[in-house]
């Protein structure tokens, strides 16, 4: 099995966090797409405005051309779009939600919005919708109403399924952050959502390993319940060093052990088999120089094959013996056995 791997332009930042401004320069949009193929990596991930910044202030023809223009630099690059995300978080309309605001006209507007980003999806060649419901939750719990929650966000994406027949809608959950409380917090949230839906073959689910662990939560499991109805559509890859912000750590750098399921679950169902993609969301820390902020994504792609080569040379056999005598205290000493290369 040989695995496609991808990443957003976002994962390639300038190291500002809440507490602290930029510390690093920018580089520009075009130099974050030279650097992908050279670090191994084929797909990319956008949100709307990564393709055509100060959208909001565009005519529609406006966002149409410069989708087409960021298209033919992919082409050029031989990159492919693996998925396009409205970023329905940043705007003054959004601070009370996007689908779940209160306000009727903003949550409108937010479908609207999604709308026009399964427009740019087609022209830059992907029918992959991912929602991240970064807002779609409250601070304190008596804000919205959590039953009419539900239902506009299953109206939000039977409007994005009828406005285009082909688009799949990709839930991306997150248990907290930006909230104190999200309304779809695992895949199985999301997936319920998909069954609710108008056209449930078209909702399915990306997993982030660290949305997981927020949620208290084995990243391998879900992406094995994901995996079960054949909806883990694409995964986030990173790490998470327990309950505290999310962090976006390279993958594997907290817990080996995690990341080593993580791609056992994978490999052992044959995701990738129907083009998905290895997608990472990964951050380099803060203190790292600008010239060497690409390695926390070189890392997590080799981490994961080197992982991938651990789950080819995992003795099978001995694994059946072991869980036949129910001896899980031998079946615990081989894995670390393995994963420690003796
Ligand atoms: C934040 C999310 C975010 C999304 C991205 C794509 O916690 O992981 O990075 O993955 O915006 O929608
Ligand atoms: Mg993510």
């Amino acid at each position: 099995m040989t695995f496609r791997f991808s990443f957003g332009p976002w994962n390639i930042h300038e190291g500002a966090d809440p507490f602290g401004p930029p510390v690093r320069q920018s580089y520009d949009f075009q130099e974050k797409l030279a650097a992908y193929r050279e670090l191994g990596f084929e797909g990319v991930q956008f949100h709307d405005d990564d393709i055509v910044p100060d959208i909001a202030g565009k005519t529609h023809a406006q966002v149409m051309r410069r989708a087409g223009e960021v298209r033919r630099i992919l082409d050029g690059h031989g990159l492919v779009t693996e998925i396009v995300a409205p970023r329905l978080w940043e705007g003054a309309n959004t601070i009370d939600g996007a689908y779940t605001s209160n306000d009727p006209n903003e949550r409108l507007q937010a479908i609207e919005r999604s709308k026009q980003t399964i427009d740019i999806a087609r022209e830059m060649g992907t029918n992959n919708l991912v929602l991240w419901l970064a807002r779609e939750g409250t601070y304190i719990r008596e804000a919205k109403n959590p039953v009419d929650a539900v239902h506009f966000l299953i109206d939000a994406i039977n409007k994005l399924l009828d406005y285009d027949k082909t688009i799949r809608i990709l839930i991306e959950p997150k248990p907290n952050e930006p909230m104190d409380q999200a309304y779809i917090p695992t895949i199985g949230h999301a997936l319920s959502l998909a069954y609710r839906s108008t056209d449930p073959d078209r909702v399915g689910g990306l997993i982030e390993s660290a949305h997981c662990i927020l949620a208290g939560l084995d990243p391998s499991d879900e992406m094995g319940y994901a995996l079960a109805h054949g909806k883990l559509w694409s995964v986030h890859l990173n790490d998470q060093n327990g309950l505290k912000y999310d962090q976006d750590k390279s993958f594997g750098s907290d817990n080996l052990r995690r990341a080593f399921n993580q791609v056992r679950v994978l490999a052992d169902n044959g995701y990738g088999s129907n083009g998905e993609f290895i997608g990472l969301d990964v951050k380099a820390m803060r203190t790292q120089p600008r010239e060497l902020s690409f390695k926390h994504l070189a890392n997590s792609r080799s981490l994961f094959l080197r992982l991938a080569d651990k789950v080819r040379t995992y003795d099978r056999e001995k694994e059946r013996q072991l869980v036949a005598a129910r001896d899980y205290e031998g079946l615990d000493e081989y894995v670390l056995d393995h994963l420690l290369g003796r």
